[in-house]
């Protein structure tokens, strides 16, 4: 590569690219991790979609109609920490870049959103951006065809490594992008071909072109050094009808010893290398100083939207009150002041006609009334909608003539789907949720922990959610899954008793602004157990006292879900015997350890025997079962230790032991 010519074709673009590329430098090695090789690589597009395209204002970063930038290859993150530095973000100081990856540093090893302003969303797990790049587009869509492009109209880009493409995460997300033809959605592949292990031939043949273009991309082809042909192939990108992908032939740590190979990958810190390689860039300049002229070329750049942003907010006041109102309700996430009232209302009415129901034909019901009232809802289902009852009437199709459609048809794409529900949801303005079966948790798994380490209240509605599914057998039986979901930081795992409890569930789940929510919904019917009206949300408190025993209370019976309904014909069995049975009903175990001890120790005092029930292994129940005043030697638990099996529910409930005569049998044995 001969820098020389590069350097003395566009100098102004060279000084600018290579502020980055130093800073790069010395940040890994002050921290002496990291990777410098892709910052260091993509420099040049970087550069012209900062200085040429992306939409954006420095001292507005959250500005609603301000272009996406989204770096899916998150490990290259000091490519973002030196953008948003040099072009002026005020928290992303000098010092903030000196302290890369140091405790405290808003500059973690990879983007982490919240940390710092401009970091669109939290990538790292390769993949993941790409994906929610998708429901960023969408969101933009949606909200265009809602709004009108006075409010929003704006473009997300995306630069994406080799990695990025092979995880099969991207396969759904470009699919998905091909098929809604979201051709504001640009992506800058990061052609280098190589990763960690070495190059890109060790594991892959893909043509990604011919990938990208079959599934409906326009694709361009360029050099990714050349400043004049990243401009040229960013503004083809904006005019046409489809999804572009960019394809940047570049080399990954350009200039440096360890160029076009595995070694400038990661940390590149020997001082002669670094010197060589800064020599080579013309960089003449101290560790961390980037010259005043570079430095106040970059800020310009940074405040080149200001206008833009003014002009935006002139027209937007422009728009017929009841619009912006809802626009900025639904962007600060806010609940619609009919909603709890709405909520209670439906709740008066299902106690008093007590339906039998399973929970996903309740949380239909539940949504049908709250989808018209919150326009800010985006439903869907990865193609199990008649199973996960996602879709409600009122909602319309998410299509490329139908862009206000608000239900989205995902196909057998757990994981895309979860991934772009966590990009409209960062977008903002939009409360996203999505359905699949409960087993399949697994299939999206890796989008659900960064919706929880992000804080965003994306909702994964999961049903058929234990053996109680029957027939489709053990394959299809969640057994681990509501664990794997409560062992995760940050999100509420709601196992609804009834179609009260799921009323109460969804009012949480959509007016919750930093938690996702795991709605645990099954098959099978079930009784109304709540016929009592009452107006609070008792799930709100996470476990509550359903049935009080009579007499002495000698025993605790805690379940949730449809095992809540076998707890109840258990202190039935007990109270017949003149055993004192409280029932405790538990949809939300995060939220009953949110509660306060005075109000826990009420629901659970110490000295009667405890049993819980739940069609699931018993891991998380031990908490409550064992903590919090109990004894192992007045505790027991009915549940599952194995996986499932094939057949009709009741007979898999009998056969695994989840009866109340067993739940009975075991609190006796206790006394
Ligand atoms: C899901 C996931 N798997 C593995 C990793 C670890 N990892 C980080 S970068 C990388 C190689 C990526 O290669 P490429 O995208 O070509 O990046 P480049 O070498 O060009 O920097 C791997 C395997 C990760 N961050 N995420």
């Amino acid at each position: 590569m001969d820098l020389t010519a590069l350097r003395t074709a566009h100098p102004e673009h060279w000084s600018k690219a290579t502020a980055i590329r130093a800073l790069t430098l010395d940040a890994v090695a002050a921290a002496n991790s990291g990777h410098s090789g892709m910052p260091i690589g993509m420099a040049d597009v970087a550069t012209v979609l900062f200085e040429k395209h992306l939409k954006f204002d420095a001292s507005a970063p959250h500005w609603p109609d301000r272009d996406r930038f989204i770096l899916s290859a998150g490990h290259g993150s000091m490519l973002l920490y030196s953008l948003l530095h040099l072009t002026g973000y005020e928290d992303m100081t000098l010092e903030q870049i000196k302290n890369f990856r140091q405790w405290g540093a808003i500059t973690a090893g990879h983007p982490e959103y919240g940390h710092a302003t401009g970091i669109e969303t939290t990538t790292g797990p390769l993949g993941q951006g790409i994906a929610n790049s998708v429901g960023f587009a969408m969101a933009e869509e949606i909200q265009r065809a809602t709004y009108g492009k006075k409010a929003v109209n704006h473009y997300t880009y995306v630069i994406a490594g080799d990695g990025c493409l092979m995880e099969g995460v991207s396969q759904e997300a470009i699919t998905l992008a091909g098929r809604h033809a979201l051709s504001k959605l640009i992506v800058m592949w990061d052609n280098n071909n190589i990763t960690i292990d070495g190059t890109v031939e060790l594991s892959d043949r893909t043509d990604q072109v011919s990938r990208f273009k079959s599934a409906g991309w326009a694709v361009l082809e360029i050099d990714g050094h050349d400043p004049v042909a990243i401009d040229a192939a960013l503004t083809q990108a904006k005019k046409g009808n489809k999804p572009t992908m960019i394809a940047c032939k570049t080399h990954i740590a350009l200039g440096h010893a360890a160029q076009d190979t595995s070694k400038g990958h990661g940390a590149l810190t020997d001082p002669d290398q670094m010197a060589a390689a800064k020599a080579a860039y013309g960089w003449t300049t101290d560790p961390f100083e980037v010259p005043a002229d570079v430095k106040f070329a970059w800020e310009a750049i940074g405040a080149r939207g200001t206008e833009a942003r003014k002009a935006w907010e002139a027209d937007f006041e422009t728009l017929p009150r009841s619009k912006r109102e809802t626009f900025e309700r639904a962007y600060a996430l806010d609940a619609p002041k009919k909603l709890s009232a709405t909520v209670k209302a439906f709740k008066k009415q299902m106690s008093e006609s007590a339906p039998k129901l399973a929970t996903r034909a309740s949380s239909e019901k539940v949504l049908e009334v709250l989808n018209p009232i919150l326009p800010e809802t985006v439903g869907g289902s990865a193609d199990l909608t008649g199973s996960n009852n996602t879709k409600t009437s009122d909602l319309g199709v998410f299509d490329i003539d139908s862009r206000d459609g608000r239900y989205v048809y995902w196909g057998i794409r757990e994981h895309g789907m979860s991934s772009a529900m966590n990009g409209m949801a960062l977008h903002g303005g939009i409360r996203p949720y999505g359905g699949t079966f409960m087993c399949f948790t697994d299939y999206a798994r890796p989008a659900m922990r960064l919706a929880a380490l992000m804080k965003i209240p994306t909702v994964f509605v999961m049903t058929h959610d234990s053996i109680g599914l029957g027939e489709d057998g053990p394959t299809h039986q969640p057994v681990e899954h509501l664990a794997i979901s409560r062992a995760t930081p940050n999100t509420y795992v709601f196992r609804p008793a009834d179609t009260i409890e799921t009323a109460e569930a969804w009012e949480i789940a959509l007016t919750t602004k930093e938690t996702p929510s795991v709605l645990s919904l099954t098959r099978q019917g079930l009784p109304t157990v709540r016929t009592e009206h009452k107006t609070k949300n008792l799930t709100a408190q996470g476990g509550y006292v359903l049935a009080d025993a009579e007499g002495r209370r000698q025993v605790i019976l805690m379940a949730s879900g449809s095992e809540v309904e076998i707890a109840l014909a258990a202190r039935d069995l007990l109270q017949s015997e003149g055993i004192g049975t409280r029932v405790v009903s538990m949809p939300c175990m995060e939220l009953f350890a949110e509660q306060e001890e005075t109000f826990r120790k009420r629901v659970l005092p110490g000295g009667p025997v405890r049993v819980a029930v739940e069609a699931a292994v018993r891991q998380g129940w031990d908490q409550w079962l064992l903590g919090e005043r109990g004894k192992s030697n007045k505790a027991d638990f009915v549940g599952m230790s194995s996986f499932g099996a094939s057949a009709p529910a009741g007979e898999l409930y009998e056969n695994f032991g989840i009866t109340a005569a067993n739940v009975a049998a075991k609190a006796k044995a206790l006394l």
